[in-house]
C-alpha cells in the first residue's frame, strides 16, 4: 500500500484538539482546548503513537503536520465558502436541527450538500494518509457521516469506528432528508457505530433496513457482501475527578460562597448552564420560572435564576432569531419581578473558565437542565460530579440522554409541559435534605463509576474486539 502513514490509532474529529494561541512577539503556538473527549482519548494517543486529524477553526489554515502533548496533528484546510455551506450551513443549518426532532426546520439545499461531500472527503484522504496499515481510525460526529464509507473505500486494510454525539432521529423525521442513504451507506462504513443512546441506535438500524440493503441479523447489520457492522449506545461522560478536584479547592468554594452572596443570598439558586442554542429549552425554562413568580408561588427575593448561555453558532440565522427570543424574555421577568440590585434572572451570554463554572455549580441549589432533545448533555453529570456535600437537586429533561442513567437520582420532567416544569421546579426547590442526600448519593454513585475514560475504553475496546 503506497500511501500508508505511522500511526496505529487516528481520531478523526471536524475540529483538532487544540487552539492557536499568539505570544507577544506574533509567533504562534498551540494549547490543548478543554474537553473531556481529547483528555480520555490523550493515553490512547501515547499508547499508539496517536494522530488527530481535524481543521484548526480558520478559513484557509492549513500548517504542517505538528505534534504536541504526544499527538501528532494533521490539520484539513477548509476555505471560507466550505466554512459557510459545510459546517454553518449543511452540519449545523441541515443535520443539527433534523437530528433534534426539527425543533427549527431543516434547510435542504444541494450546494451545502455537496460542499459536505467534498470536505467529507477531504477528511477521508487525510485520515487514509496518516493511518498505518490494520490501524484503528475513531471518527466524531455528525458533521463526517460520510468519512466511514469514504475511507473503508480507500483504505479497507483499517479497522473504523464511529460516534455520534447528537441524537439520532427516528424515520419518520430521518426520512426528510434528501441524502437519506447517502448518510446512512456513509456511516455504515464503520465496523462500529456508537450512539449516546440505545433509542438511538435502533433507529439507526431501523434506518439502514429501510433505506440500504442492510438487514439486521443477530445484533448486527449484515451488508450485502457480507460485512457486519455493529451499532451500540456508548453513552459519554465527563472527566469527574477534574470537576470534582475543583470543587474540593477552598478558592472555588470561597468563590461559590461569593456568588451566593452577590446575588443576594436567596433561599433558592436555580441554574442553567447551556449553549445558547435552541434545543437547550431555555426558553422553556424562563416561562416556568416567570409564571411561578407571575403567581406568586415564588417571590424574587426568595428564588433566583441564574442563566449562565454560552455563544454559539452566532452566524447562523436561528441562533441570532434565538438570542432576540431569549434576551427578550428575559427582559420581561426583569422588568416586571426586579428590584434595583436584585435581578430575578441573572443573564450571562459569555464562557467562563473550568474554576468559574465550578463555583457556579457549587453555588446552585437547583441545576435545571430543560433541553428539547439532547445527546447526552455533560453539564447534568458536571453538577452531580461537583457536589461531594450530597445538596443540591437536579431537574432533568426525560430528551436529554443523560436521563437513561441518571432517571432514579433526578427530578425528570418534559420541558414541554409547562406545569410539570413549574411543579417540579418547587419540588426540587423545596425538597427534604435527607432526600436530596439520598438522590445526590444515587447519581453520584452512577456519575463517579462512569467517567469518560470508561467510555473511551469501552468503545475502544469493543472497536478492537470487532
Ligand atoms: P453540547 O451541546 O455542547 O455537546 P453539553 O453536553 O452540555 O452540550 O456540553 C457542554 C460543555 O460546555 C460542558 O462541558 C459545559 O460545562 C461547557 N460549557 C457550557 N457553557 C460554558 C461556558 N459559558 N463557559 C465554559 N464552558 C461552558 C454535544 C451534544 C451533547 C453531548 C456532548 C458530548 O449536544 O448532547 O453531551 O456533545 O457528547
Amino acid at each position: 500500500m503506497s500511501t500508508t502513514g505511522t500511526s496505529s490509532f487516528v481520531v478523526v474529529a471536524n475540529r483538532l484538539p487544540v487552539d492557536r494561541v499568539s505570544t507577544a512577539d506574533g509567533a504562534t503556538s498551540w494549547r490543548r482546548s478543554p474537553g473531556g473527549l481529547v483528555t480520555a482519548l490523550a493515553p490512547v494517543m501515547r499508547a499508539y503513537d496517536g494522530a488527530w486529524v481535524g481543521w484548526t477553526g480558520s478559513p484557509d489554515d492549513a500548517p504542517d503536520p505538528f505534534s504536541t502533548d504526544d499527538m501528532d496533528l494533521v490539520a484539513v484546510p477548509m476555505s471560507a465558502e466550505e466554512i459557510a455551506l459545510y459546517y454553518e450551513g449543511f452540519s449545523n443549518a441541515t443535520l443539527w436541527p433534523l437530528y433534534h426532532d426539527v425543533i427549527v426546520q431543516p434547510e435542504y439545499h444541494r450546494e451545502w450538500w455537496d460542499a459536505y461531500r467534498a470536505v467529507n472527503r477531504r477528511f477521508a484522504e487525510a485520515a487514509a494518509s496518516v493511518a498505518a496499515e490494520n490501524a484503528v481510525v475513531f471518527i466524531q460526529d455528525y458533521q463526517l457521516q460520510l468519512v466511514p464509507q469514504l475511507l473503508r473505500g480507500l483504505r479497507p486494510d483499517l479497522k473504523i469506528g464511529f460516534f455520534l454525539h447528537i441524537p439520532f432521529p427516528p424515520t419518520e423525521l430521518f426520512a426528510q432528508l434528501p441524502w437519506r442513504r447517502q448518510i446512512l451507506e456513509g456511516l455504515l462504513g464503520a465496523d462500529l457505530v456508537g450512539f449516546q443512546r440505545a433509542g438511538a441506535a435502533r433507529n439507526f438500524e431501523s434506518l439502514a433496513e429501510a433505506f440500504t440493503t442492510a438487514v439486521v441479523r443477530d445484533d448486527a447489520l449484515v451488508l450485502e457482501d457480507g460485512r457486519e457492522v455493529l451499532a451500540r449506545a456508548f453513552p459519554i461522560s465527563i472527566q469527574v475527578e477534574e470537576v470534582a478536584r475543583l470543587a474540593e479547592d477552598p478558592e472555588v468554594r470561597q468563590r461559590a460562597a461569593t456568588i451566593r452572596e452577590e446575588v443576594g443570598s436567596p433561599r433558592h439558586i436555580l441554574l442553567g448552564v447551556d449553549r445558547l442554542d435552541y434545543t437547550k429549552g431555555i426558553g422553556h425554562r424562563f416561562k416556568a420560572f416567570g409564571e411561578l413568580l407571575a403567581e406568586g408561588a415564588i417571590t424574587p427575593d426568595e428564588a433566583v435564576l441564574v442563566q449562565v448561555a454560552t455563544p454559539s453558532r452566532e452566524r447562523v440565522e436561528a441562533y441570532q432569531t434565538l438570542r432576540d427570543d431569549i434576551e427578550l424574555q428575559v427582559g420581561r421577568i426583569n422588568g416586571d419581578y426586579s428590584r434595583i440590585g436584585h435581578p430575578a434572572v441573572h443573564y450571562l451570554h459569555s464562557s467562563y473558565d473550568r474554576s468559574e463554572l465550578v463555583a457556579l455549580l457549587l453555588a446552585a441549589d437547583v441545576m435545571v437542565v430543560t433541553p428539547l432533545r439532547d445527546g447526552m448533555n455533560l453539564v447534568a453529570k458536571e453538577y452531580v460530579s461537583a457536589r461531594s456535600d450530597l445538596r443540591g437537586a437536579l431537574v432533568l429533561s426525560e430528551f436529554a440522554g443523560a436521563a437513561d442513567e441518571l432517571g432514579d437520582g433526578a427530578f425528570l420532567v418534559n420541558p414541554h409541559d409547562i406545569d410539570g416544569v413549574k411543579r417540579t421546579m418547587l419540588t426540587a426547590m423545596r425538597i427534604d435534605p435527607a432526600e436530596a442526600e439520598q438522590r445526590m448519593k444515587l447519581l453520584r454513585d452512577h456519575v463517579t463509576s462512569h467517567d469518560v475514560s470508561r467510555w473511551a475504553t469501552e468503545i475502544l475496546t469493543a472497536l478492537r474486539a470487532i
